[in-house]
């Protein structure tokens, strides 16, 4: 493939043809010097990031695959991002997956990836955000990331995404549990999935009644919606509610709000990736380790000569 300049990555993307878009996050997720050209050239992404997680086994793919079937027949152009930190190497998983996503394949509006999972908040955050970019370019007006939720990657979620949905079952994570992983927190959205099987009513009035005593602190009461993943069933509630939180985001000021405190933390992640490619070992450190060897500086001082020689090296 002829290589493409910046400039031209720009208008390819806009065009929007999968290989090409599939070819450009590689180049992201590499994050040489050529993705930072492509990434200048881009503009600040503009889709409806959602974020969808649970735990394991709760129908997070199937959720997916139902709820990009409904953004579909909405008429939009959905693109989903598969993370999943806890198993990197699961290509079991992911084979399920895959195949629950074959209804999908051939539907040029649709694109599919799984992300690299380096583990944790950096990682996530950082390529997940340039990722983002790309597939904002690539005219993806709403962008799925589906995560399994496992501490941590809850909360990366929720900082990544405009509306995170967390998915629970019956049976699967009762009420006490989710309040206990600080689930009621992040939730914009909750969908009690398996609606067909006995408890999702139970689980359903739980969680309203834990929503209920936290306190409202933002204006947004996270609805309750059941769904079977496998039939379809709730979807089109879902796609409403995740749309009305979209337009609440605008009109509370808070879409601002998240996406300036999205972009601090991205640009803290690529500070911090900076200064530690630029902290090659030196003489000069020798030296300094050297004079603390021998009592001449203790270690504070001897940081902090070390950070200020460091800043010449940025
Ligand atoms: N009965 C029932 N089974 C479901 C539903 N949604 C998903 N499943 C099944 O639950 C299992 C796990 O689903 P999966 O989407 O892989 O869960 P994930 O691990 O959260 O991604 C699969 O066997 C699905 O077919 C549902 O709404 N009802
Ligand atoms: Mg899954």
């Amino acid at each position: 493939m002829a290589v493409k300049g910046p400039q031209r990555w720009r208008d390819v993307l806009e065009a929007g043809n999968p290989r090409d878009i599939a070819q450009c996050i590689t180049i992201v997720e590499n994050s040489g010097e050529r993705a930072r050209e492509i990434l200048n050239s881009l503009p600040l992404p503009t889709a409806h990031v959602i974020g969808l997680t649970g735990p394991p086994g709760v129908g997070k793919s199937t959720s997916t695959s139902a709820f990009v079937s409904e953004l579909r027949s909405m008429g939009h152009r959905v693109a989903v991002l598969a993370v999943d930190p806890s198993s990197p190497y699961s290509h079991g998983a992911l084979l399920g997956d895959r195949i629950r996503m074959q209804q999908h394949a051939g539907d040029s509006d649709v694109f599919i990836r799984s992300l690299a999972a380096r583990g944790h908040l950096g990682g996530l955050t950082e390529t997940t955000l340039d990722v983002i970019t790309v597939l904002s370019a690539a005219r993806f007006s709403h962008i799925i990331l589906e995560t399994v939720g496992v501490g941590q990657s809850e909360i990366d979620i929720a900082h990544a995404a405009d509306t995170t949905i967390v998915i629970t079952a019956p049976g699967m994570g009762d009420g006490i549990q989710a309040a206990k992983a600080g689930i009621l927190e992040i939730a914009d959205i909750f969908a009690v999935n398996k609606a067909d099987r006995d408890g999702a009513d139970i689980t359903a009035r739980e969680l309203k009644g834990m929503l209920s005593l936290s306190p409202d602190s933002d204006g947004w009461i996270p609805p309750v919606i059941l769904t079977v993943a496998t039939t379809g069933r709730g979807f089109d509630e879902l796609a409403a509610s995740v749309q009305e939180h979209w337009e609440y985001l605008e009109t509370s000021g808070e879409k601002a709000s998240r996406r300036i405190g999205r972009l601090r933390d991205y640009i803290i992640a690529r500070s911090l990736a900076q200064v530690k490619r630029s902290m090659v070992q030196t003489e000069e450190q020798l030296d300094i380790a050297a004079r603390v060897s021998t009592g001449q500086l203790n270690t504070e001082q001897a940081v902090t000569e070390i950070i200020n020689a460091q800043q010449e090296h940025i």
